[in-house]
């Protein structure tokens, strides 16, 4: 058994609270005041339980809330970018593509709005799935999001030169197939541009022009002096963006602006979730798919795809989170790879997947990563 045991007593200030999943519980603030004033009233008296409830349901008639499905090719930035605008990190990330595999719901509450993004694995064709071993839950999961979503966020990567002047046909296809649902184009990495000055070229390209008198793309700054424009009449654009945001992940810069929209989007309606609560997944499904998301920024290749993250023991006592993951290895020359010479790759990866932990949970964190190959835990 080869496997590296790591305590991370950190603690995490952004993260303030204890339950990152759902507790089933809603808080109510049953605070009275009493101004001193004898005050006449028409309306009948009302039991304390029942005020209590009338200005929950008052609360509740208040509330708003918008479904976002945010959609793209694999490692435009999806997840970095949802972990961001909520300000937790809840979505597993890599430097690889198709980190994610199934669809996440990340939940930001602010005032009486609660924005609920559901974060999707790359689009891929039939083709892809089948030449990269994929599971063809990569085509259902972001079907499911887009069926349960007010508005879609398409995301493309503005500082790949070679992708960026297109949009993938998968995404086209989706937007054809939910056209009824209104859809942005979210445009990110605008930090690893050079010149800023292709952006508004890519705009046009993207949107064959069509957004020319939105708002949007007035609050953007854009070079003044005109850039030859070539209206792109193939399927590699989509005509009916309601809006342009241009944005990056790891900096922040444009979010603030992207969620003040889309808190003007929300619609009057109560909230799925609780106001503490920042997604639906369980923490064990965090931890195992956080370790899976390491495994790929640190292996070459196609092998971190073959291996299989298992939970052997998950517990909570005193406010440290104590887990373990067993990775399975097809071959032991694979297990060697992971472990590296004197495991010194596994300590690597059980330090960053440890740090991604705390960061999640807001608390301390013992990870220990196993590996076992040829069908034998290797002891
Ligand atoms: N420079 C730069 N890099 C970014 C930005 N946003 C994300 N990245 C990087 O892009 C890579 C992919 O990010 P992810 O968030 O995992 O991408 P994804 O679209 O969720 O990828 P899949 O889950 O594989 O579809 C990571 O290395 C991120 O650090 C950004 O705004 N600027
Ligand atoms: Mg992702």
């Amino acid at each position: 058994m080869r496997s590296y045991w790591l305590t991370n007593s950190l603690n995490l200030l952004k993260c303030n609270k204890n339950s990152l999943w759902i507790t089933g519980v809603r808080r109510l603030s049953a605070t009275t005041q009493s101004s001193g004033e004898n005050i006449q009233s028409t309306t009948p008296p009302v039991h304390p339980t029942e005020e209590l409830d009338n200005k929950n349901n008052n609360k509740e008639h208040q509330q708003r809330s918008l479904h976002i499905a945010v959609i793209g090719v694999p490692n435009v930035g999806k997840s970095t970018f949802i972990n961001n605008i909520i300000n937790h990190k809840v979505c597993p990330t890599s430097g690889k593509v198709h980190t994610t595999r199934k669809a996440n719901t990340a939940i930001l509450t602010t005032g009486q709005t609660q924005l609920v993004f559901y974060d999707t694995p790359g689009l891929v064709t039939q083709h892809e799935i089948r030449k990269h071993h994929l599971e063809q839950s990569f085509k259902s999961a972001y079907r499911h999001a887009i069926q349960h979503a007010d508005i879609i966020a398409v995301m493309q990567d503005a500082s790949n030169s070679w992708t960026r002047k297109s949009l993938h046909p998968t995404v086209i296809d989706t937007l054809k197939t939910y056209a009824q649902l209104p859809s942005l184009l979210v445009l990110n990495k605008v930090d690893a541009l050079k010149s800023k000055r292709v952006l508004l070229d890519l705009i046009k390209t993207l949107t064959n022009d069509t957004l020319r008198s939105k708002s949007a793309i007035k609050k953007i700054s854009l070079p003044s002096e005109s850039v030859g424009v070539r209206l792109n009449q193939r399927e590699t654009s989509w005509n009916h963006f309601s809006d342009v945001f241009l944005v990056s992940s790891i900096t922040g810069s444009g979010l603030q602006e992207l969620q003040d929209y889309l808190v003007d989007c929300a619609k009057p309606r109560r909230w799925v979730y609780p106001a503490d609560v920042y997604t639906d997944e369980t923490p064990e499904t965090l931890i195992v798919e956080s370790v899976r998301a390491r495994l790929l920024d640190y292996l070459p290749q196609e092998i971190p795809y073959n291996l299989k993250c298992e939970l052997e023991y998950y517990n909570v006592e005193n406010r440290v989170v104590y887990t373990s993951v067993l990775v399975q290895c097809p071959t032991p020359r694979i297990e060697r790879l992971i472990c590296g010479e004197s495991n010194g790759k596994l300590r690597q990866i059980t330090e960053r997947v440890t740090s991604d932990l705390v960061e999640m949970f807001g608390q301390a964190v013992s990870l220990t990563i196993t590996t076992m190959s040829g069908g034998k835990r290797n002891a």
